[in-house]
């Protein structure tokens, strides 16, 4: 009897282990501040940010005054590192807001040229790792204001912008290399209370943003990869959610968050802390499987490197067509790409800066149908470029075409049940011919398009209209 009953306990205990197995999953890490939700994010704003393709990134501050030089000699990282490099004294550098007059600064004529390049949204640096603010702060006096210059450029932005139809993010670092409470690390109690002050300035300085400009869209973070906010898990999840309170609908990306163990971008359990990712700076995914199928956000700078301005670039500068297939390759990954500019002191733009805008702008003028509301198609690969379709999936796939094979042939293979009914150019509607191949492939050949650029091919398609024949070619 004895013997039976504890069979019985056991088997129960096994019992009750197998239920709490099921409904918690094993690598569960039990997080106060991990990520809130699983999944993305599918309100109408976090659609609209979807749908921009193509973004502009701004960093203007004081090292545009510098441009990377320093007593004749010029410095080649990123020129708005210069404070941080110990070659020129930090009381200099925080003097340069002296210099800061941008006589010929127009916010209208950036938002053109922005516009001309078919960017919907902007990304505006307020305050740079410096902790230079570009908007007549009342929390710190290392504004705008205190500049020859006055006036705040923020607002100027702001509204140019949002008349022009682009929506504006406002870009925020973290680390803040100007205030005598920002700290590394939290080593002591001392460090402690410093930083529990600085956060609160963040605090401040983020909801005067929101009060000051209630047009913008979202925040974009930096400056969050030191140990201080690794530890500050708890402040950043709050500073999130107050945020967005304040704010309903505002998109704020993976860098701002850590969670209870300092894990950053994706918590502990591997969940996105944010509403996308944000860590694809310089880099694009090399498939739709590395982008985990997150949202996600490139940001490229036209040189190798180097986000403000420099007056000497360094290494490669790409070329308008390389911009243009990246912009492609995003989309086609779900992404969306945002070019930098790093205006000058005079608040004038490089003239490689304002070729490229025109370039792209052109290209985007023919082609941004296959861009803007666009995103993944789970076909297979070819060489020749990319693939994409709007999100509202339809029965059109756009063909974003780098490179034509010397046949002249293009070879598509779709999937089981669609059938490829017509393909065209997207630039003027030229019908081209379709070859149906053994199998599940097509050619579409191009003859003589005279196409000198990365070019639009449309396929209509029919889903449901294979041959029975052919879909077991595909067993
Ligand atoms: O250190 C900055 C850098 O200067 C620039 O602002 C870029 C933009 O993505 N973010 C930081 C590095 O991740």
């Amino acid at each position: 009897m004895k013997m039976k009953k504890m069979v019985l306990s056991v088997m129960l205990a096994g019992w009750v282990v197998g239920l709490k197995a099921q409904s918690v999953k094993k690598d569960t890490i039990p997080l106060l501040h991990g990520a809130h939700h699983i999944g993305k994010r599918m309100d109408a704003d976090m659609n609209r940010w979807r749908g921009y393709g193509l973004g502009q990134f701004i960093h203007w501050g004081l090292y545009s005054v510098l441009g990377g030089d320093y007593n004749g000699k010029h410095y080649n990282g990123a020129a708005e590192w210069i404070r941080s490099w110990g070659e020129l004294p930090h009381s200099v550098y925080d003097s340069l807001y002296k210099k800061f007059d941008p006589k010929e600064f127009d916010a209208n004529r950036w938002a053109v040229m922005a516009k001309q390049m078919g960017a919907k949204y902007v990304t505006i640096t307020t305050k740079h790792h410096d902790g230079f603010c570009l908007w007549p702060t009342k929390y710190t006096s290392y504004n705008i204001s205190n500049t020859p210059y006055k006036k705040d450029i923020l607002k100027q932005l702001v509204n140019a912008y949002t008349k022009a139809g682009i929506d504006v993010y406002l870009y925020f670092s973290i680390m803040d290399w100007h205030n005598p409470d920002w700290r590394y690390d939290l080593k002591s109690t001392a460090d402690t209370i410093a930083f529990d002050r600085f956060k609160l300035f963040v605090k401040n300085q983020l909801e005067e943003q929101l009060k000051m400009y209630p047009q913008i869209k979202g925040f974009w973070f930096d400056g969050t990869w030191d140990n201080s906010w690794k530890k500050s898990g708890a402040f950043s999840d709050s500073l999130n959610q107050d945020l967005k309170r304040i704010h309903p609908g505002l998109i704020i990306g993976s860098r701002l968050r850590a969670d209870d163990y300092g894990k950053r971008h994706f918590d502990s359990n591997g969940r996105l802390m944010g509403d996308y990712e944000q860590g694809w700076e310089r880099t694009i995914p090399s498939d739709f499987a590395a982008t985990h199928g997150n949202d996600w956000e490139c940001d490229m700078t036209i040189p190798e490197n180097g986000w403000g301005y420099a007056k000497k670039w360094m290494g490669h500068w790409k070329t308008p067509n390389e911009l243009i297939e990246m912009l492609a390759k995003c989309v086609s990954l779900d992404g969306n790409f945002v070019l930098n500019f790093g205006p000058k002191a005079d608040g004038t733009f490089r003239q490689k800066e304002i070729d490229d805008a025109k370039v792209i702008g052109n290209w985007m003028k023919i082609n941004n149908e296959a861009i803007y509301n666009c995103g993944y198609v789970n076909w297979l690969k070819q060489d020749w470029g990319y693939y994409t379709q709007k999100l509202k999936k339809d029965n059109e796939i756009y063909m974003i075409v780098f490179n034509v094979p010397v046949s002249g042939a293009l070879r598509v293979s779709s999937p089981k049940n669609t059938v490829i009914k017509k393909a065209y150019l997207l630039d003027g509607h030229k019908e081209l011919s379709i070859e149906k191949l053994d199998g599940l492939d097509t050619f579409i050949h191009l003859q003589k398009t005279g196409q000198k650029q990365p070019f639009v091919i449309v396929l209509e398609t029919q889903k449901g209209a294979q041959s029975e024949e052919d879909e077991n070619k595909h067993i």
